[in-house]
């Protein structure tokens, strides 16, 4: 199975319109987005092209392969435009390994949730990395729209035995083997 990881939107018009050319050019089974869709939040600028109606249909058009984790800057109103569901959570089994999917303002590699799992994906720090710890993997996409420490642009792809970090024209950043 190869899925697709997204974070952090935030509203973008303009890298929503990527994400369906990323869709487009990988092909994914599955796309999981991690939060934060719509809004930019009172902490962050307004993302380029800021119009998260544009986002929801982007998304809304994506509806049969995605499933989406509900984020801190996410509200329920958001529900009312979007015809998929927020999760709090996501458990999976992808290639043979236990994922647990979340935004990470409540779990993240410093504060583990109950339930059993290999590898924690989560985003809201706007920063991609790929780390082992404790016997477990953490790994972050990054933000599609709003990196931050100049970090780049960037998603998350799991594909075989690979969590595979790329920026927004395709080209690996990090790669791991597990
Ligand atoms: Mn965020």
């Amino acid at each position: 199975m190869k899925v697709l990881i997204i974070s952090d939107i935030h509203g973008s018009g303009y890298y929503a319109e990527k994400i369906k050319e990323i869709n487009e050019r990988e092909n994914p089974d599955k796309i999981i987005v991690l939060g934060d869709l719509y809004y930019h939040g009172p902490r962050n600028n307004l993302t380029q092209e800021y119009k998260p109606m544009k986002v929801a249909e982007i998304l809304n058009s994506l509806k049969e392969k995605l499933l989406v984790v509900k984020g801190n800057c996410d509200a329920e109103v958001d529900e009312m435009i979007s015809e998929f569901e927020f999760q709090d959570h996501i458990i999976m089994e992808i290639n043979g390994k236990k994922f647990y999917f979340t935004h990470g303002h409540k779990f993240n590699i410093e504060k583990l949730p109950d339930e059993n799992f290999d590898v924690m994906i989560y985003g809201h720090i706007h920063q991609y990395f790929i780390q082992e710890k404790e016997g477990y993997i953490f790994a972050n996409p990054g933000s599609i729209s709003l990196p931050k420490c100049n970090t780049e642009h960037s998603y998350m792809i799991l594909e075989e035995n690979k969590i595979i970090i790329k920026n927004i024209d395709g080209q690996v950043i990090q790669e791991f083997n597990y």
